[in-house]
C-alpha cells in the first residue's frame, strides 16, 4: 500500500526516514521533537548543530543516529494563525520538501507525524487533508511507500461533516438489516433469504449475467462467467481506457502487487485489493458486487466496513485515500494491499 495511516510511535517505524515536526532552531522541544530526539541520542543533536536552523516550510536531513530508521528530516511546519496566514501553503510545503528530499537521498520508504497539528495548533481535521493530498499526489509520480503515523486517536480527525454522515449511514443501514432479518423469521424463509433481502449476498449466475453492462451476446456472457478475478481487473482497465499504472495508482496498490496480480490469472486477491480496484475503476455498486464476487467476498450490511465503502460508492467517491481516512477513523481496516 503506497499510502498507509497507521497508529504508533514515529521512533518505533523501521524505514529509510522518519520526519520530525521540528522547530525553527532544530535543538529539539516537546512533542514528536522530544520524542525522536530522545530515541535518536545525543548524536543526533551534535549534527543538528551544524544546520544553522531551518525555515517554515523547509526541510533538513540527518542520520537517524540510535533509531531504527536510516535519515531523519526535519521539517518547521507552520504555527496556526487562523488560516489566512498562508499556513496551508507553508504546511504544503513542509510535506513537499521532505519528500524531495527522501527521494533524493534514495529513500523507499518514508513515515511522517502530523506535522503542526499539536502545539502548533493546526486543526487535525484540516492538518491531516493537506497531508494526504500532498502525498497522494507526489505518489502518482513516484514509488514510495508513505506512512502518516498517528500517535492517538485522539490526534485524528476526519471532518466532523463526513463523520457524521458516514455515522448515520451505517445507522440507517444497520436498521434496514435488522428489519429485513425479522420479515424474514415471521416468513420462516431462513437466513439466507434474509441476508439476500438486505442486498449481501448475491444471487449467483443470473445475477451475474443481468449486472453484465456491455455484453454483447450469450457467447460473452458464458465467457465472462468463467473469467477470473484477475482477467475482469484487466478487461475493466481496458474498457475504461486507463493505463495499468493509473489504475494500481488510483486504488493505493503497489506496483509489485499489481505485476503479481497481472501474471497470474488465478490470483485470489484480499477483499480490500480487489474492492481498492473497484474504486479506482469507479465501478457502480453492482458492479463492485460482481468483481468481489470473482475473488470470492461479498459485500453485507452487517459490516461497518462493507457499509462504509457502499456509502462512498453511492456518493461516487472514488478517492481511495479519503475512504481509507474515514475507515480509519471508524477503526477499520484500509484499502490497499
Ligand atoms: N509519534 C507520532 N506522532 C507523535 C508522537 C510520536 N512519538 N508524539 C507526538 N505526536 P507536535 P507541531 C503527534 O506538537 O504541532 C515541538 O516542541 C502529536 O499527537 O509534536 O508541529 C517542536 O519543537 C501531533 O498530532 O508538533 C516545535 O516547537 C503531531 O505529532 C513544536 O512542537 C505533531 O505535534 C512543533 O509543533
Amino acid at each position: 500500500m503506497p499510502l498507509q495511516i497507521i497508529r504508533n510511535d514515529i521512533t518505533k517505524i523501521k524505514c529509510d526516514a522518519i520526519v520530525n515536526a521540528a522547530n525553527a532552531s532544530l535543538l529539539g522541544g516537546g512533542g514528536v521533537d522530544g520524542a525522536i530526539h530522545k530515541a535518536a541520542g545525543r548524536g543526533l543533536l551534535l549534527e543538528c548543530r551544524k544546520l544553522g536552523g531551518c525555515g517554515v516550510g523547509q526541510a533538513k536531513i540527518t542520520g537517524g543516529y540510535r533509531l531504527p530508521c536510516r535519515y531523519v528530516i526535519h521539517t518547521v511546519g507552520p504555527r496556526w494563525k487562523g488560516g489566512a496566514q498562508g499556513e496551508k501553503e507553508l504546511l504544503e510545503s513542509c510535506y513537499r520538501e521532505s519528500l524531495r528530499l527522501a527521494l533524493e537521498n534514495g529513500c523507499e520508504s518514508v513515515a511522517f507525524p502530523l506535522i503542526s497539528s499539536g502545539t502548533y495548533g493546526y486543526p487535525k481535521d484540516q492538518a491531516l487533508r493537506v497531508a494526504v493530498d500532498v502525498i497522494s499526489g507526489f505518489l502518482t509520480g513516484h514509488d514510495m511507500t508513505v506512512y502518516i503515523v498517528v500517535f492517538d486517536k485522539s490526534s485524528f480527525q476526519i471532518s466532523e461533516k463526513l463523520f457524521s454522515d458516514i455515522a448515520s449511514y451505517i445507522d440507517d443501514k444497520c436498521v434496514e438489516t435488522h428489519f429485513a432479518f425479522r420479515r424474514t423469521r415471521r416468513n420462516d424463509c431462513g437466513e439466507s433469504m434474509a441476508l439476500k433481502e438486505a442486498g449481501t449476498v448475491p444471487d449467483d449466475a443470473s445475477v451475474q449475467m443481468s449486472s453484465m453492462p456491455g455484453a454483447a451476446s450469450l457467447e460473452d456472457m458464458m465467457c465472462r462467467i468463467d473469467e477470473s478475478f484477475s482477467q475482469m481487473l484487466l478487461r475493466k482497465i481496458d474498457e475504461k481506457n486507463m493505463t495499468d499504472a493509473e489504475c494500481y495508482k488510483k486504488a493505493n496498490i503497489d506496483r509489485k502487487l499489481f505485476s503479481k496480480i497481472r501474471s497470474d490469472v488465478h490470483y485470489r486477491p484480499s477483499k480490500t485489493t480487489a474492492i481498492a480496484f473497484a474504486i479506482a475503476l469507479e465501478l457502480s455498486l453492482d458492479e463492485t458486487k460482481d468483481m468481489l464476487m470473482k475473488a470470492g467476498f461479498a459485500l453485507s450490511h452487517s459490516n461497518k466496513f462493507d457499509i462504509i465503502i457502499e456509502y462512498f460508492i453511492t456518493n461516487k467517491n472514488y478517492n481511495v485515500f479519503e475512504i481509507n481516512e474515514a475507515l480509519f477513523a471508524f477503526d477499520q481496516n484500509l484499502l490497499g494491499a
